[in-house]
């Protein structure tokens, strides 16, 4: 397991199937870092390291942990498998596949039974930025100073989007 742990005790796992699925990961990464939220951040593969896989989600909730982004590609069965085994969040993002370009991977992670639910986002970038993103509103529904760089964020958006000129 290859962990990049930020210096604070994590809020929040990141975890993917390999390190092919960092290109888009680290837009995750990326975001929690932007807000300052403690994260951390390891290889954990559903099929190759089942075992570490259910240790890390049954160690979740206990080491701190409010909600796990996890990202896998093709028949991506980790964001349910971690789910299986956690009552803490879990935030799916479908990477790009070589053949099906994720559309395979999206099937696999938003088609859980009831009963056990992953949190499913866009495939690629977005998913993983939003999964960050609404990672970010679950822990600023209990801390105001994130609530309001979160309410920052989107207002920078909004002025961006007044801003766009089009041709004339
Ligand atoms: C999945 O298989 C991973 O999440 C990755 O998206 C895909 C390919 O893995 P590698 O062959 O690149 O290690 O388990």
């Amino acid at each position: 397991m290859n962990a990049d742990v930020s210096a604070a005790a994590p809020l929040v796992g990141v975890v993917m199937g390999s390190s092919s699925d960092w290109e888009v990961m680290q837009h995750a990464v990326a975001m929690l870092k932007e807000f300052g939220v403690p994260h951390e951040a390891s290889v954990v593969s559903a099929h190759r390291m089942p075992d570490q896989m259910f240790a890390y989600a049954e160690a979740a909730r206990g080491r701190g942990l409010r909600a796990i982004i996890a990202g896998a590609g093709g028949a991506a069965h980790l964001p349910g498998m971690i789910a299986a085994k956690t009552i803490v969040p879990v935030l799916g993002v479908p990477v790009p596949s070589k053949y099906l370009r994720g559309e395979d991977s999206l099937l696999s992670i938003v088609q859980m039974p009831k009963g056990v639910p992953v949190a499913t986002f866009a495939i690629g970038e977005a998913g993983a930025a939003n999964a960050a993103l609404t990672a970010i509103a679950i822990l600023a529904a209990g801390d105001e100073a994130l609530a309001t760089k979160l309410l920052a964020f989107r207002e920078r958006q909004t002025q961006a989007a007044l801003d766009m000129t089009l041709p004339a």
